[in-house]
């Protein structure tokens, strides 16, 4: 059993302890966003009551403190990462902004016509919609790595998609509506060995499993702060360096710049070329301090306990009559979606609120998903090394409600 002390833990948390509708939460929908503890609400309180200021331009002290504490966590990112330097990682809003950048600072200029985007049938909407965009605007083509009943990609035919037309292989790493994980390094070394490069969405990995961007020899690796227990609007985009001093900046204004006139802008050396505007300053330094708790855990313990919450979530739904799983993979990483027979996902999620269960009911941003099934949509509980057993009982007896009350 885990060496975790959940309890503990727990205290950490404040939103954890509240009661809905006179249950107590058992708050289950952390692949949309996870609850933060003190350490990190205390760390962006901390910068607005003692060091608020502008970073990278004042020469006054508290100018200074911002900007350490801002770098400070870029230090933290890159190390979390196993990137090699600090300015190969850029703050974003998201994973989302992180797609869009290397969509159009990286991809865009050396896309023509009839060349080609792969991407797999299971992603989030945030790594369909920005290279379908792109594709039309050129008239290249979206190419889907097929996906099997499991929910696992179907790579029978894998070595095939990968052509000397394709100019970028963008996957994700976990899927958000079925908790798959994928084989993304082996597919990284298949599309390397035929010159592709590739950009993995890690927005469901990280607060799950290392991420190791050395290890995984991905070109591209974006996040999503706020789905691991930092602020929402901060996220990083990690670029191996010889490709990030290629792109041009895909945002232009104050900061990202060296100098400017009207003839010419000489553009800021990495990673600043990539952020321009004032960043999410706040946002960073809370980024850092999640990194910093998540660590004190232990990512590796915090994935074992989270396989036992998911193993045992799967064992007791699995025995229900009248339920799908969907999402069955071999491996699959803290997120269990299903249908209950005869009831709509949302009057699920509605129930469940009802008896304090907080899940996503929804087609989770991943509706190419849906349509692969031939369903709306699914309730889908997803689970935080905070969450309990006990938890994952009041889960299973609110679907016995949902039965009872749909009998
Ligand atoms: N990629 C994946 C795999 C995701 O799950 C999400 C968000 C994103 C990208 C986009 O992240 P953002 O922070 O830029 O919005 N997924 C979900 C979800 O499953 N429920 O709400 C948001």
């Amino acid at each position: 059993m885990t060496k975790l002390n959940i309890q503990a833990i727990r205290r950490d948390f404040p939103t954890l302890h509240q009661e809905i509708y006179g249950f107590p939460l058992a708050y289950l929908d952390n692949a949309a966003t996870s609850q933060k503890p003190v350490q990190v609400i205390d760390a962006v309180a901390d910068f607005y009551r003692e060091d608020n200021a502008n970073v990278h331009r004042g020469v006054h002290q508290l100018s200074q403190r911002a900007t350490d504490s801002y770098e400070g966590a870029r230090a933290k990112v890159c190390r979390f990462l196993n990137a090699d330097s600090d300015e190969e990682i850029v703050f974003v809003r998201g994973a989302t902004e992180a797609i869009n950048l290397v969509a159009h600072s990286f991809v865009r200029p050396m896309l023509k016509a009839g060349d080609e985007v792969l991407i797999s049938h299971i992603e989030h909407h945030a790594n369909i919609v920005p290279w379908q965009m792109l594709c039309d605007q050129v008239g290249a083509k979206l190419v889907v790595i097929p996906m099997t009943e499991s929910g696992e990609l179907d790579l029978s035919g894998f070595d095939d998609l990968l052509t000397s037309k394709t100019k970028i292989m963008a996957v994700g790493q976990v899927s958000n509506a079925l908790g798959t994980v994928n084989p993304v390094k082996m597919m990284t070394e298949k599309a390397h060995a035929k010159g592709i490069p590739v950009l993995i969405d890690g927005a469901q990995a990280v607060p799950h499993m290392p991420a190791d961007v050395k290890d995984l020899d991905c070109d591209f690796y974006v996040f999503s702060g706020h789905k691991m227990f930092a602020p929402t609007g901060i996220g990083a985009l990690y670029g191996k360096q010889a490709l990030l001093d290629e792109m041009a900046p895909w945002q232009g204004g104050g900061d990202m710049i060296l100098s400017v006139s009207f003839e010419k802008t000489q553009y800021n050396a990495l990673p600043y070329k990539f952020e321009a505007g004032t960043p999410n300053i706040s946002g960073a330094i809370g980024l850092g301090a999640a990194i910093d708790y998540m660590q004190s855990i232990g990512i590796e313990a915090i994935a074992s306990y989270e396989h036992e919450l998911l193993s045992y979530a799967t064992e007791r739904v699995n025995k229900l009559d009248g339920i799908r799983v969907i999402g069955t993979a071999e491996h699959k990483a803290s997120v269990l979606s299903f249908v209950i027979e005869g009831v709509h996902p949302h009057d699920v999620g509605t129930i469940f609120d009802q008896q304090g269960v907080a899940i996503r009911a929804g087609h989770h941003c991943a509706q190419p998903v849906m349509q692969f099934f031939g369903i709306p949509a699914t309730a889908r509980a997803s689970f935080a090394f905070y969450n309990t057993m006990e938890e994952v009982d009041a889960l299973v007896d609110s679907i016995s409600k949902v039965q009872e009350l749909f009998a």
